[in-house]
């Protein structure tokens, strides 16, 4: 590939006139932005283990009274980026929220779409759109772009969870804003129910559900025992693995992050294809190896990674005994939409 010429190749003058019109020399910077053969990744893998962040949020507990939060928050910053850029690859935010017995954070909507994977704690709830959804530990609740959601708690002990917002993306597009409100009126327990069975939807005579996000809560039980009876029925399957899909269409929960859990069986390794879009990792029960070039991560409960795109990454169960189950999340269906996605064998 030919070396190009460099700024410094150009006459001080000519670079100052070109400035002075607001006009830049593609050739000194073609490469950087058109690598050849794959992308120069800003995203690091970075691993977040839960046992050193537990005490810090904790601690935000007592330091940071809810009133002055509104959301008391650690951010999972990769700082591939800059911490202060609050991504955790180019187009995930990963955030673990704490809130305490009694608290209260208020109802807002804003324009990135949110999920919610819950770490630990019982007794706290999301109400989205007037639906309100228990949290317990493994629970995935979406807060999708432009709904209502408040968090609240009755328990007593205090509740953690992982949020997963596309929040970089939509900030990047300029169209990132929230709108404040009031405490909304609870219209409906989680809905859940009504997509109990994969195959078959709720569909009266007069109504069709033709809400963009008819399912607000995916219970972790649920999606478990999805995980073991495909373990247990197809032996042969390459990767035990479920989607969290809108029931209605079967297509992507969100439209732009994708989220998928997967079982490892006892001892299973199980090698990833390299693939465009950036992955998060976040273990829900067991203990995994996470293999990448030049890095391994050791994940037992509740800790999250985060790898770039175009890397092969294997997954291995450290038990021998045991299931390990993970959360996953991805920008495949953005990459999707824009015709950018590849899978690299
Ligand atoms: O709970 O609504 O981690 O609005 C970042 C932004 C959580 C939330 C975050 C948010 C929320």
């Amino acid at each position: 590939m030919l070396e190009l010429g460099s700024l410094e190749d150009l006459p001080e003058e000519y670079r100052a006139a070109l400035t002075e019109q607001n006009l830049v020399p593609l050739w000194p910077s073609l490469r950087a932005v058109l690598p050849p053969g794959k992308p120069i990744p800003r995203t690091k893998p970075v691993c977040w283990p839960y046992k050193g962040l537990r005490p810090l949020l904790l601690k935000a507990g007592e330091l940071t009274p809810i009133e002055k939060a509104e959301r008391r928050v650690l951010v999972l910053a990769n700082p591939g980026h800059g911490l202060e850029k609050m991504q955790a690859s180019s187009t995930i935010y990963l955030g673990m929220q704490l809130l305490l017995p009694g608290e209260w954070a208020p109802a807002h909507r804003h324009t990135p779409n949110a999920v919610r994977m819950i770490v630990e704690g019982e007794g706290a709830y999301t109400t989205v759109n007037g639906e309100k959804c228990p949290m317990n530990r493994g629970d995935l609740i979406l807060t999708p772009t432009g709904l209502w959601h408040e968090h609240g708690h009755d328990g007593e002990k205090p509740v953690v969870w992982l949020d997963v917002l596309d929040l970089p993306v939509v900030y990047y597009m300029e169209a990132s804003y929230v709108t404040e409100g009031n405490a909304q009126t609870v219209s409906v327990e989680a809905a859940e129910h009504a997509y109990q069975l994969g195959g078959v939807v709720p569909a009266p005579v007069f109504t069709r559900n033709d809400q963009p996000f008819p399912m607000l809560r995916y219970p972790w039980a649920n999606v478990r025992k999805a995980l073991e009876t495909l373990a247990v029925n197809q032996p042969e399957i390459e990767a035990v693995q479920v989607a969290y899909v809108n029931p209605e269409t079967g297509s992507d929960c969100q439209k732009i992050l994708g989220f998928s859990a997967l079982m490892l069986r006892p001892g299973e390794h199980l090698a990833l294809p390299a693939r465009s879009s950036a992955m998060v990792f976040h273990q829900i029960e067991g203990s995994a190896d996470v293999t990448l070039e030049g890095h391994q991560f050791c994940l037992s409960d509740a800790d999250t990674c985060c790898i770039p795109g175009y890397i092969q990454v294997t997954l291995s169960n450290r038990s021998a005994d045991l299931p390990a189950f993970i959360f996953i999340a991805d920008d495949a269906p953005l990459q999707k939409k824009l015709g950018v996605y590849e899978v690299r064998n």
